[in-house]
């Protein structure tokens, strides 16, 4: 580990709250395995995250190693980079309960993500849902990275990290490395087939694709995607005017790795009829190695464990020198 930290630093981590969707392989989990050649990366399962909201234990637990296992089919190979549980590394509850003394009420009360999820579940506006910034804060500053790569919807809270983070440097000296967001131009928000007016999400699993669906399930969701009600019918880019229509070119663009441009040739005169199946197509065929692979994986209960043990202990021994370093900082006697 220790020689190879002249290589830049990633981080980033998706919740096992929900089966992996469309959304979450073109925004960011399909950029990830380029990455692992280029980074020292490391990529954990955000389960701690997941409680803010209430989750059935059984399906946590299934849906954890599920999403294990579509990391490495997406390409994650264990060897090149560190997979691991958010729950399996202490560090991470430790240094959030230090960063939770230096977030303020007032910015975490102005994040969307808690005004949205409080709205959506009025019964159980907890503190951790609240709080869930410092937290991903304390995921992210424990790795010392240089970028961490994320859909749009989580650029205000890298921003709130690296704010934390000054903060405390502030006060403390260069503890933390100051990350930068990395966002992905084509597929950072891929909008749900059925209201493109919202993003593709699982609590709208009619307009969402899910990763292990099976293909007639995929190509039916394509087939009834809403477009748009113009008369002009015809494949344009422009998402203000025809928000349908330039959801299925971004998807088809970041599938096949064609242009905008590209795309509206490839279908001119063509009409929504032709587009849609061939976006359900290629959608089928990127995602099929993919289903397979985790699937086979998923048989492998031994393996699983075995990665997700090795990434533990890797990311526990670089996450403990930040966190030894903050406690000192901020004046705890050393055990
Ligand atoms: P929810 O359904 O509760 O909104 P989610 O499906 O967005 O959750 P997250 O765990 O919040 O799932 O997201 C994991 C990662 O996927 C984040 O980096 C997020 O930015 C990205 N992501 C999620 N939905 C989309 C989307 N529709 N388009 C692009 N990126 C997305
Ligand atoms: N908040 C993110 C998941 C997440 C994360 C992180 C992403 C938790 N900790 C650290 C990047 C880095 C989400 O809900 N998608």
């Amino acid at each position: 580990m220790e020689q190879a930290t002249q290589k830049k630093v990633m981080i980033s981590g998706i919740q096992p709250s929900g089966d992996l969707h469309l959304g979450n392989y073109l925004g960011p989990l399909r950029h990830w395995p380029a990455m692992i050649e280029e980074f020292d990366c490391y990529f954990f399962l955000a389960d701690l995250h997941t409680i803010t909201v209430r989750q059935d234990p059984a399906m946590l637990r299934r849906r954890t190693l599920e999403q294990l296992a579509s990391y490495i089919a997406c390409g994650l190979d264990p060897e090149k980079c560190v997979l691991f549980v958010q729950s399996h590394v202490p560090a991470h509850s430790q240094l959030a309960w230090v960063l939770d003394c230096y977030t303020m009420f007032g910015e975490l009360s102005r994040m969307t993500q808690f005004k949205d999820k409080s709205a959506k579940h009025a019964d159980n506006i907890n503190a951790g849902l609240f709080t869930y910034p410092a937290l991903m804060a304390a995921d992210i500053l424990l790795y010392q990275p240089d970028f961490v790569p994320v859909g749009e919807d989580q650029k205000q809270h890298v921003e709130i990290c690296r704010d934390i983070a000054n903060r405390f440097n502030n006060i403390y000296g260069e503890v933390f490395k100051v990350p930068e967001p990395y966002i992905a131009k084509v597929g950072a928000r891929i909008m749900s087939l059925n209201a493109p007016e919202s993003k593709m999400s699982k609590s709208m699993p009619e307009g969402c694709v899910f990763l292990m669906e099976k293909p007639e399930d995929i190509m039916r969701k394509f087939k009834r995607a809403v477009t748009d009600s113009d008369t002009e019918r015809c494949v344009r880019y422009a998402p203000a005017e025809k928000p349908g229509v330039s959801n299925l070119i971004q998807i088809y663009a970041a599938a096949t790795g064609k242009s905008y441009e590209e795309v509206e040739r490839e279908f001119d005169g063509q009409g929504y009829g032709k587009f849609k199946p061939a976006v359900g197509e290629a959608i089928v065929e990127t995602l099929r190695p993919i289903r397979e692979e985790a699937q086979r994986l998923l048989t492998d209960k031994t393996y699983l464990e075995s990665v997700y043990r090795a990434g533990a202990e890797k990311a526990d021994y670089v996450a403990n020198k930040t966190l030894r370093k903050v406690y000192k900082k901020v004046g705890f006697v050393a055990r």
